[in-house]
């Protein structure tokens, strides 16, 4: 059966509506831990009489963090990986009388506390802290020595927000503080600043030019100490688009540390303020116009500095198809040549902007105008909108995901082979992180781990040498990068993909890379090829004549059935990117008798055919491990006496040592992960009672199972054909040609491309 490209378009739209947000799900994490997991044991900080630890800081050795939170910072000692101890809370809260006022102002009183937004070293031995201060901003000292804050205040309008809600961003370089706030008590007089200015130089903030701002989102700022200049990451309203009704566009804007403002135009204003729109958009898609955070990656070591990465998280004003969130990788060689091409020009009469064809009288976006004449600045003055927008790196989305992302975290990991491996650090606003190592091939969720239940209105995270910090309104968490020991084969641990771990064979452990000096660690990061490098590790490798490589056998169970009863066995799944298949020695599983349920257990009815010996094999990259090993047997005891008591067992030695084994009559609700050694078969009794002999109730069962198994190969082939559709638009794209200048917004759906899997096999995601 062949469907048309349109058949299978609107079948997709109309499972597409009907799945969301299961369905298009672009890389599926390879395994997955929920809050709670001993594999992935989070340790965590928590006050009761501290609430809201939004803003984090990390001393420069890693040994302490600083946290800003409500009417306080507290300064947590976070050098031991087995607890975070407090050393000082530093209070820090409104008077009754200012909170009274505040509530006298409308502001619900919970808001009317401090909340601490801004936290940055000035110096080696002096921090600068700014809070909402009961929707009346201040900032204070704190000495790092005596760890004491200083007495005085200082006014914090336009360091902090007035509104605890107010996103913003700060950064001080060298003793002087840079801002990205709203300045007034409604929220509506964004500013960019500098306070804490050198004497010799004034302090520096935007005019409130027409379009330099437009009611912009302050996410995140960056210095970049090559360029001697910061950036600052935003939304805002794309003015240039004036076609759309309030379009929002992404941007990156600069200004130069050494700006000392113009003589007479641009007293005491940025000369050096430019912004360029930022542009995570795949071709024929709406693009992902809200940045939501961003994170810098050095160059490699000897790499020109234009090779410093830009690591952003975007999701869209409007429900894509492909996904809710994406993350896109801009370079300085890209900001660089933003900046330094031709500007946008707006006509202040019919306010359009169009591209420059005056004469160009200045360079806006350069650095060192300060002596530059009135004209120039003028010139400056009018033109701050490049006229190039600044486009990912290879024109293409680095991950596209059905999870909202809402802030990001790069590090680069060097292999056991030496070789660097971007590793990105995810928080979705629904507590997940995603650990994803970028490949030759694509994106790698080697793992989702769940941080939290409840959702989090402002949360934070940090990255220490080994460690994630993530702050949140209930306190502080941390979360090792990585634990190798969960691995616990060379099979699993090279499966991973971890550029963290590593397989030590002469401990037989999984280790992480770099704390184990003595021995080389076997890893294949970029392929997860087990039968490349865990060869001589692997012991058993034919069972049932496979030729693939395997992991030892697991121990025998044995299930004692009557006849005529269905049966189901269990096959754990060591990853979500396994496909569990069933075997019998000298059989074949004819899908007549047998039913492979979606969990990767098998469902059958109890007849002298199917009894005997059950094998579940997990097959992931080509490598083969057997999971579970049964024996069905008919119980002894006639089913008549037995119908009514409960389940009989019956242990017998076998050939192998096989375990004993409860059967439930529910059964526990079945896990896919984490791997269990113990399994559990549970059995259905509800034809229980069938009496010994020929029947119809056996036909019945096997048109009724057979009914069940075309319903259910219908329903695969469509998830299939879903999948692979939008498995396609997320798979890595071939780089596109540059768009048309301008032509960013092109609300039209492309046709599909032709089906092509990855890796083959349709990825195991539960439904
Ligand atoms: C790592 O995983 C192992 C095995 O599941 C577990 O025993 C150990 O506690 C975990 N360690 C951490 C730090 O999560
Ligand atoms: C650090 O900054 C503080 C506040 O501006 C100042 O009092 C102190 O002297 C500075 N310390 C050093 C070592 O520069
Ligand atoms: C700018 O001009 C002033 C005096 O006019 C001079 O002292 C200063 O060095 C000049 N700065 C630069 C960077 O040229
Ligand atoms: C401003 C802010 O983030 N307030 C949050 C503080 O934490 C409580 C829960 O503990 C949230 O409800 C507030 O929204």
């Amino acid at each position: 059966m062949q469907w048309s490209e349109m058949q299978r378009s609107e079948l997709c739209l109309l499972v597409l509506s009907l799945l969301l947000p299961q369905c298009g799900s672009s890389v599926t994490p390879r395994v997955s831990f929920s809050l709670g997991s001993p594999g992935r044991a989070l340790t965590s900080f928590l006050l009761h009489d501290v609430q809201n630890c939004t803003t984090l800081l990390l001393s420069p050795d890693h040994h302490i963090l600083y946290v800003g939170a409500q009417d306080a910072v507290l300064v947590l000692d976070v050098r031991h990986r087995q607890g975070i101890s407090l050393i000082r809370k530093l209070e820090w809260s409104p008077t009754e009388k200012d909170t009274e006022e505040c509530s006298m102002k409308g502001k619900r009183v919970e808001d009317c506390a401090n909340f601490i937004r801004v936290l940055e070293f000035l110096n080696r031995t002096h921090i600068y802290t700014c809070g909402t201060f009961a929707f009346s901003p201040r900032c204070v000292y704190i000495d790092t020595e005596t760890l004491s804050m200083s007495q005085r205040s200082d006014e914090g309008r336009g360091r902090c927000p007035y509104d605890p809600y107010q996103p913003n961003t700060a950064i001080a370089v060298e003793g002087e503080l840079y801002t990205a706030t709203v300045a007034d008590y409604r929220g509506n007089r964004p500013v960019i600043s500098r306070h804490l200015s050198e004497a010799a130089r004034g302090d520096l903030k935007l005019d409130d030019t027409l379009g330099w701002l437009e009611e912009p989102t302050f996410m995140r700022s960056m210095f970049v100490p090559v360029e001697e200049k910061i950036y600052f990451f935003f939304s805002e309203v794309g003015r240039e688009y004036d076609f759309i009704d309030r379009l929002l566009v992404s941007r990156v804007a600069q200004i130069c540390i050494s700006d000392v403002g113009g003589q007479r135009t641009l007293q005491r204003r940025w000369t050096t303020f430019a912004k360029a729109q930022l542009l995570c958009q795949d071709d024929g898609e709406l693009p992902y116009n809200l940045i939501q955070d961003m994170d810098i990656l050095p160059p490699e070591q000897g790499a020109a500095p234009e090779d410093t990465l830009f690591y952003g998280v975007f999701t869209s004003q409007w429900r894509l198809k492909s996904g809710l969130s994406a993350v896109c990788v801009f370079s300085l060689g890209s900001f660089r040549s933003a900046f330094s091409g031709s500007y946008k020009v707006l006509n202040r009469d019919t306010l359009q902007w169009s591209s420059r064809l005056h004469e160009k009288i200045a360079s806006p976006g350069e650095c060192g105008l300060h002596n530059a004449s009135d004209s120039a600045l003028r010139f400056v003055k009018e033109n701050f909108l490049t006229d190039e927008s600044v486009r990912p790196v290879d024109k293409r989305l680095t991950l596209v995901s059905q999870h909202s992302y809402s802030h990001i975290s790069v590090k680069r990991v060097q292999a056991a082979n030496g070789r660097p491996y971007t590793t990105l650090f995810l928080l979705t606003v629904t507590g997940l992180i995603h650990k994803v190592v970028l490949l030759q091939t694509g994106p790698h969720i080697i793992e989702e781990i769940q941080v939290f239940k409840q959702p989090q209105t402002i949360t934070s995270m940090k990255l220490s040498k080994d460690v994630i910090f993530i702050g949140m309104s209930g306190g502080v968490l941390s979360l090792p990068m990585a634990n190798c020991s969960f691995y616990r084969t060379c099979a699993q641990c090279v499966l991973s993909q971890d550029p963290f771990c590593g397989w030590d064979s002469g401990r037989r452990v999984c280790a992480e890379v770099g704390r184990s000096v003595t021995t080389v660690l076997v890893q294949d990061v970029e392929q997860g090829q087990v039968d490349d490098v865990c060869v001589s590790s692997l012991t058993h490798r034919t069972l049932f004549g496979s030729h693939m490589p395997t992991a030892p056998c697991p121990p025998g169970v044995l299930v004692t059935v009557s006849l005529n009863e269905v049966v189901r066995l269990h096959c754990p799944a060591p990853s979500l990117l396994s496909r569990q298949q069933w075997e019998r020695p000298n059989s074949r599983l004819s899908e007549e008798l047998y039913l492979q349920l979606e969990d990767g257990s098998l469902s059958f009815v109890a007849t002298p055919a199917t009894l005997g010996h059950y094998l579940c094999v997990s097959v992931e990259k080509g490598f083969q491990q057997t999971m579970a090993v049964y024996q069905v047997r008919q119980n002894s005891i006639p089913i008549s006496s037995s119908s009514n008591a409960p389940t009989q067992l019956i242990t017998e030695h076998l050939t192998k040592p096989f375990t004993e084994h409860r059967t439930h009559p529910r059964g526990p609700p079945t896990s896919t992960f984490p791997l269990h050694t113990v399994r559990s078969v549970h059995r259905d009794r509800g034809f229980g009672k069938a009496p010994e002999g020929p029947c119809y109730l056996k036909e019945l069962l096997i048109v009724s199972g057979l009914l069940v198994l075309c319903f259910s190969l219908l329903l695969t082939l469509l998830m299939y054909t879903v999948r692979m559709h939008c498995h396609n638009r997320t798979a890595p794209q071939p780089p596109t040609p540059p768009r048309p200048r301008g032509g960013t917004i092109e609300p039209h759906p492309k046709g599909q491309r032709s089906s092509t899997s990855s890796n083959g096999h349709l990825p195991n995601i539960p439904l």
